[in-house]
């Protein structure tokens, strides 16, 4: 294929930051592609700009323009090759640079991104955001980041309808950045206002841990009086391992959860592969942070058996060359992959190509505004193709 122009410009994500949009000009048109950032990022993911978002334009326009005139681009495998002339600069250059020439060569071979990757089309469930706390939204929410709920994506109406529901009723509050409804009410409450209006569905949490995990302790905002016996009492805010442990075991068997992304903090891969070890059986423990989508990680991981599930984000790891790689590890290692969108998203649905293209049986998305909705409309729209 010909790549007759390269460029590239800043563009605003959804919670208003900088990021770069990439063009990739050929004789089949131009083709354009964005990528996303996190708020709740791990500590071990890439950095996503070399010397920040002005210089990732300037190198774009400048070095990786001259340089991808001297390469031939006519395969899935080529743009992967390409891929390492551009890492030095950042995570998310490369992955706007790749993700323009998939289109690229989507149009040279008239097919869908997906189909570069894939003959076989299986569409992903999807997992919505009904509620949002932690680091997504202010002080007067949940401790726990997401609350979500899991639904064929033919049934999707059910979550549009539960989230309209909940939003009624308790939506007061405002969103939080993905557009869950921020509601200020412990953890535990949270989960039984889900289950309330939804009795059967499978359900969810990112609990994202590390983000009020210090010195040792799990720090929450918020909990719920007990009631035991007739007595009533109230428990400590602070949590030490043990406790978190039993707290989310906890959780798990009073609400019937079946997903429980993060529930320790990053590093803490024994932690994970103890509850992964009592309650892993009919349960997906999803390392987010902990994995980062590093095959390194993911592998440390397996061999302490840490969770049985992993979030895919291609923008923790830097390329889609290792995110592929990471998916085969995942699928090697029987863990459930979950691909996900981040909190700083753009319209750019290609994310949508890649679960079905990578075979990821679960898609981690909102359910509201235009960056998540446009993800959602491009998996109906692989539907049909
Ligand atoms: C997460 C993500 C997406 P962020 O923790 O799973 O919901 O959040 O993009 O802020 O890292
Ligand atoms: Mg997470």
């Amino acid at each position: 294929m010909k790549i007759k122009n390269i460029s590239a410009r800043k563009i605003l994500n959804s919670i208003a930051n900088h990021t770069i949009e990439v063009a990739i000009e050929t004789d089949k048109g131009v083709f354009k592609s964005s990528v996303p950032a996190g708020t709740s990022k791990g500590r071990h993911e890439v950095k996503e700009y070399v010397g920040g978002v002005d210089a990732a334009v300037k190198n774009v326009n400048t070095k990786i323009k001259r340089s991808i005139k001297r390469y031939k681009i006519n395969s899935l495998k080529d743009i992967l090759a390409f891929e390492e002339k551009t890492k030095k600069y950042g995570g998310n250059v490369t992955l706007a640079v790749t993700y323009s020439l998939l289109k690229a060569l989507a149009a040279e071979k008239k097919v869908p991104v997906w189909k570069l990757f894939t003959k076989k089309k299986k569409l992903p469930m999807v997992l919505n955001k009904m509620i949002g706390g932690g680091k997504h939204a202010g002080e007067q929410s949940t401790t726990f980041q997401e609350f979500l709920v899991l639904q064929k994506l033919k049934d999707i109406k059910k979550n549009i309808e539960l989230f309209h529901r909940i939003g009624k009723d308790w939506g007061y509050s405002g969103r939080d950045l993905e557009g869950g409804w921020v509601i200020d009410v412990s953890d535990e409450k949270a989960l039984e206002i889900i289950r309330r209006y939804d009795k059967t569905s499978k359900i969810g949490v990112d609990i994202a841990a590390s983000e009020f995990y210090k010195d040792g302790n799990y720090i929450y905002k918020r909990v719920s009086i007990v009631r035991k016996d007739g007595k009533i009492s109230m428990p400590k805010l602070a949590k030490n391992t043990p406790e978190q442990i039993k707290f989310v075991e906890y959780l798990k068997e009073k609400f019937n959860i079946y997903y429980i992304e993060d529930p320790l903090h990053e590093d803490d891969f024994r932690g994970f592969a103890e509850l992964t070890q009592r309650i892993g059986k009919d349960t997906l423990i999803v390392g987010d942070d902990l994995f980062v989508t590093d095959p390194e990680r993911l592998k440390k991981g397996a061999k302490l058996g840490a969770a049985n599930a992993c979030i895919v984000k291609p923008n923790q790891i830097g390329s889609l060359s290792k995110t592929i790689e990471f998916v085969n590890l995942a699928k090697k290692y029987k863990y459930t992959t979950i691909i996900s969108h981040r909190s700083g998203e753009t319209n750019d649905s290609i994310l949508s190509d890649l679960a079905v293209g990578l075979q990821i049986p679960i898609m981690k998305i909102g359910i509201s505004g235009g960056e998540r909705i446009s993800k959602i409309n491009r998996l109906f729209e692989i539907m049909g193709e």
